[in-house]
């Protein structure tokens, strides 16, 4: 199988890296198209170069994986329609946070990665910052299984060679639960760090688990509206278990304020509280990170 990896930040460069190393054909789809050359990267003290191609060179059948911002998936979408490859090629997403419609927006076999492993780019230096796992499965919660898709291609094939590349990987049937925890851990960490201007693990130090507690009892309300079923306790101790083993990291909030890019924050806090107040929820703390957030954001993208 042949793959091809969209945005060549720092988890699609390294999941491009791993595939290669398995010998298998990747190249890199940026998603400023058109782009067709070589991108050089060094990790772990080895010189990379990964091939760079154009949405219409792919061949039908390709894997794309599209490890990207929130924001920037809608409009993949539209690249990818345009060049005719959504209905032609298996399609695994991974980003921080939720749309809103995405069961309108997503096709019905895409796939959802979500993982831990947590890694950093500098330049061409590629960093494999934290070993964690990962989960692999349908966007569409319906029975669909690895054994029964919705899909006409192999996603058991798909599965293994990610597996091989960077494990463990495990099939989930529950990847929504998956990407309502990883919403929770994103909405407890990474504004804070922002406001705190902080990596991870200072928040363990600073005075902020009551704000945090309140943060998840608001994402419990709003997840039980979604039939999912999350315990406010258990996801404050998640979120600390995360700052403690990726303490030294900066978030990719915080990451993005840095280097003055827009944030996810619109798909983390300001999802739960968007979707909170349409159905009529309190969510006064995410709302109010979602607040804060935006004005830091429009200070220096100069959107008033
Ligand atoms: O996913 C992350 C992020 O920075 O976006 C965490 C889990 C907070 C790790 O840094």
């Amino acid at each position: 199988m042949r793959w091809a990896v969209v945005g060549n930040g720092a988890l699609g460069s390294l999941v491009a890296i791993k595939l290669q190393q398995q010998g298998l054909q990747v190249s890199l789809c940026p998603r400023q198209q058109p782009a067709v050359g070589h991108l050089q990267l060094s990790f772990s003290n080895q010189h990379y170069q990964l091939m760079t191609t154009s949405f219409e060179q792919l061949e039908p059948g390709t894997c794309i994986f599209a490890a990207v911002k929130a924001y920037q998936v809608q409009p993949l979408l539209v690249q990818l329609a345009q060049a005719q490859l959504l209905e032609r090629c298996p399609l695994i997403l991974s980003y921080n946070g939720m749309l809103t419609h995405e069961q309108q927006l997503l096709p019905a076999h895409t796939l959802f990665w979500s993982t831990t492993h947590g890694a950093y780019r500098q330049g061409p230096l590629l960093v494999h910052a934290g070993v964690g796992q990962s989960w692999l499965g349908y966007s569409v919660p319906q029975a669909a299984t690895a054994n029964n898709p919705p899909s006409p291609w192999l996603v058991p094939q798909i599965q293994q060679q990610l597996a091989a590349a960077l494990p463990p990987l495990a099939w989930s049937d529950e990847i929504k639960l998956v990407r309502w925890h990883k919403l929770a851990t994103n909405c407890l960490i990474n504004a804070l760090t922002v406001i705190y201007d902080c990596p991870n693990g200072d928040l363990l130090q600073l005075p902020v688990q009551q704000l945090q507690m309140q943060l998840a009892t608001e994402i419990v309300a709003l997840a039980k509206h979604e039939q999912v079923s999350l315990d406010a306790p258990q996801l404050l101790a998640q979120a600390r278990q995360v700052m403690q083993k990726t303490a030294a990291n900066r978030s990719s909030m915080l990451s993005d304020v840095r280097q003055q890019r827009p944030t996810e924050i619109d798909y983390l806090n300001g999802f739960v509280a968007q979707q909170s107040a349409q159905l009529g929820l309190a969510a006064p703390a995410n709302t109010q990170l979602w607040q804060q957030l935006t004005e830091i954001t429009q200070g220096y993208l100069g959107l008033q």
